[in-house]
């Protein structure tokens, strides 16, 4: 009897039986985050892939933003994927235009035509190489998962042996992979796993995508719903909704999870375009089977403009003046003792209550600008501080400049996050392993 019992358990969770307790968020608040992906996009700004491949996971094909975005991206394509962009932005373009129901292998726009697939191939196949060689991708192992999930999507080869690869790193004892990073390779692997046919190489897929989905259902159960976080949420939920068969019989209590996210307020649009797939259920490795013939939702539609918008714009960027003149104080630091001449510089600076970091980055500048001068580069999650004192992250060796509060990692960058009066920040020049 119990044996008969197991048995009808373990079929109904291989041929998907746990569908039925899959999570949906309300309508309310899917329309909502439509609605700010919509508001983000502006003909004056670089488009964004994820922003578009989000709209319509989620059914927002129909609107205006929808279809000039499209239009930009194609253009984006043809001007810069064979040239500037890495392997990661260029598996993002493929896997946005797939789930627009266009051809990435065919792009045209602006006179010209590009294929994307192609481009792409060549550049996973330099991340892989690296990879093998010095143990290490081109960019990271985050955009090598996107690369290896858009090739899987087009049924392109080339992305076998890097999801081999994603599953040698993740499997590797001892290893300090981000979450983000994990969730990624898992859709990865799973999108390969139902594609190849060699033993050997399935069971490895299957052993690294249980190993990593067990991870993060422990860390689950053991921080009440949070994995990774708050922004590592969204590609978390992704990575946990593609995989039940991989952990099953344990079952995953995704309205705990979807919880975590209920309770907070995503600003950045590509914070809420890795949210809202998992959100709809849709995740990123459904891209390319989406019904392109439906008519979707009608948006919320109402006043967004195609100019500069969003809250963004203000928010974000720490110009916007509060009402109350109440200004605090930040107490900050740059230190360097890993590279070249070190340093330790430090400084109090004073900005109005409710400025972002950034905002504090530019006082300390005007105030002494020999000593905390600074550059950004614009990116898909806002201003990204490359070089400070003159001293520049390099990829290549993998140096970046962290952000601390005190001790603690910021998990926001620095026009995004507000510092609190009397808050010690510093930047502090470090090698990551990404
Ligand atoms: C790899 C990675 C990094 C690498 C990037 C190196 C490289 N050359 O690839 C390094 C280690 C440098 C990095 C740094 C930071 N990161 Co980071 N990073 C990631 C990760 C895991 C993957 C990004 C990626 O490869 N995307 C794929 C490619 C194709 O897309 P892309 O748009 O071209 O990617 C670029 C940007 O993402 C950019 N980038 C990476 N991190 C950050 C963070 C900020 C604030 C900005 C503006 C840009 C940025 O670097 C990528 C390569 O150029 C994401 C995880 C995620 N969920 O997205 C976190 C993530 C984007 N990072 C995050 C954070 C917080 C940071 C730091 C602020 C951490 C800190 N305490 O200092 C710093 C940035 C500080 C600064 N100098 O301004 C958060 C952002 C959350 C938010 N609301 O803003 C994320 C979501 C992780 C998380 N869950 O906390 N990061
Ligand atoms: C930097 O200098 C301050 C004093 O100015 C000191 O307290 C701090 O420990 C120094 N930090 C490092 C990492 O050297
Ligand atoms: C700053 O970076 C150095 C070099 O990587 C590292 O040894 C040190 O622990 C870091 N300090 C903090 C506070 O993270």
């Amino acid at each position: 009897m119990l044996g008969v019992a197991f048995t009808i358990g373990v079929l109904l969770a291989l041929t998907g039986g746990t569908d039925a307790r899959r999570c949906v968020a309300p309508e309310a608040l899917v329309s909502r985050m439509l609605g700010q992906l919509e508001g983000s996009v502006s003909v004056t700004e670089p488009p964004n892939p994820s922003v578009l491949l989000a709209m319509n996971l989620a059914g927002g094909r129909d609107s205006d933003a929808n279809k000039l975005l499209l239009r930009q991206i194609e253009e984006e394509a043809v001007k810069k994927a064979q040239g500037k962009m890495t392997s990661g932005q260029v598996a993002l373009y493929v896997l946005a235009l797939l789930s627009s129901c266009q051809k990435p292998q065919q792009v045209q726009a602006l006179g010209q035509s590009i294929d994307l697939v192609r481009v792409l191939q060549q550049k996973t196949d330099e991340e892989v190489a690296s990879l093998e060689t010095d143990g290490v991708p081109i960019t990271s192992l985050f955009s090598v998962s996107l690369d290896a999930l858009a090739l899987c999507l087009v049924q392109a080869g080339g992305y076998e042996s890097a999801a081999v690869a994603l599953a040698r790193q993740v499997l590797k004892p001892g290893n300090q992979i981000s979450v983000d990073t994990r969730a990624m390779v898992v859709q990865a692997l799973v999108c390969t796993y139902g594609h190849v046919d060699l033993q050997s190489v399935r069971d490895l897929l299957w052993k690294a995508v249980s190993t990593v989905t067990n991870d993060f259902l422990n860390e689950q159960e053991r921080r009440k719903g949070q994995i990774g976080n708050i922004y590592s949420m969204g590609v978390a939920l992704q990575a946990l909704e593609t995989s039940s068969k991989f952990y099953a019989p344990r079952e995953w209590d995704c309205a705990q999870a979807f919880n975590v996210v209920y309770n907070h307020d995503y600003h950045l649009p590509m914070a809420i375009a890795q949210v809202l797939p998992a959100l709809v259920d849709k995740p990123y490795l459904q891209a390319a089977s989406l019904d392109c013939t439906a008519h979707t939702r009608t948006s919320p539609d109402q006043d967004f403009s195609l100019s500069p918008s969003l809250e963004t714009s203000q928010d974000h960027k720490g110009t916007a003046a509060p009402t109350l003149t109440a200004t605090i104080e930040v107490h900050y630091s740059i230190i360097n003792k890993l590279q070249g001449a070190h340093f330790n510089h430090s400084i109090q600076v004073e900005v109005p209550a409710g400025s972002t970091l950034l905002r504090v980055l530019k006082v300390a500048e005007e105030k002494e600008p020999d000593t905390f001068s600074f550059k950004t580069e614009q990116s898909s999650w806002g201003p990204m501080v490359v070089s400070i004192h003159g001293l520049a992250a390099n990829p290549r060796d993998r140096t970046f400049w962290e952000f601390l509060s005190g001790k603690d990692a910021l998990e926001e960058g620095v026009g995004t996050y507000k510092p609190h009066d009397m808050e010690h920040i510093t930047a502090n020049f470090t090698k990551g392993i990404w």
